[in-house]
């Protein structure tokens, strides 16, 4: 084996850990979020929220009709609210995933099929493809210089 060989494997290597080793700390900063969602038969309005983990996320949940509910899966709380009021429910996004958000309480025919999405997730990639570029441009660099 030459040491050319040894260095590209290195790369090879250092490349897969920038791939998927798992980050030792948050790339983002922890938020407060605050959503409002409206609760309706039989659907919310938005149905999809998205944020990072560690964000303090606030629900506002407005009911337009009948007694509704709002249960998260995973993470197991839930909140309910009358008709034409607010309720609120706060925690903190600690695990990362995708998680449904459900009814639970029955609010009519449809009231299985009354369900959102609560993404839980970052741009890693983002970052992760940074550095597989960097690394990319350190070995084109290295192998042009031992050419020469
Ligand atoms: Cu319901």
């Amino acid at each position: 084996m030459n040491s050319r060989f040894i260095f590209l494997l290195l790369l090879v290597m250092a490349g897969l850990v920038v791939a998927f080793a798992p980050l030792p700390v948050q790339s983002i900063a922890p938020q407060e979020r605050t959503f409002r969602i409206e609760a309706g038969q039989f659907a919310y309005s938005p149905s999809e929220l998205k944020v990072n983990p560690g964000d303090t996320v606030t629900i506002q949940l407005v009911s337009t009709d009948v007694v509704h509910g709002l249960y998260v899966d995973g993470y197991d709380i839930s909140v309910e609210a009358d008709p034409g009021q607010t309720a609120t429910l706060a925690f903190i996004a600690d695990k990362p995933g995708s998680f449904r958000f459900r009814c639970n309480v029955t609010c009519g025919a449809m009231h299985p099929f009354m369900i959102g999405k609560l993404n839980v997730g970052s741009n890693n990639w983002f970052f992760r493809s940074i550095g597989l570029a960097a690394l990319a441009i350190v070995g084109v660099f290295v192998s042009k210089r031992q050419k020469t």
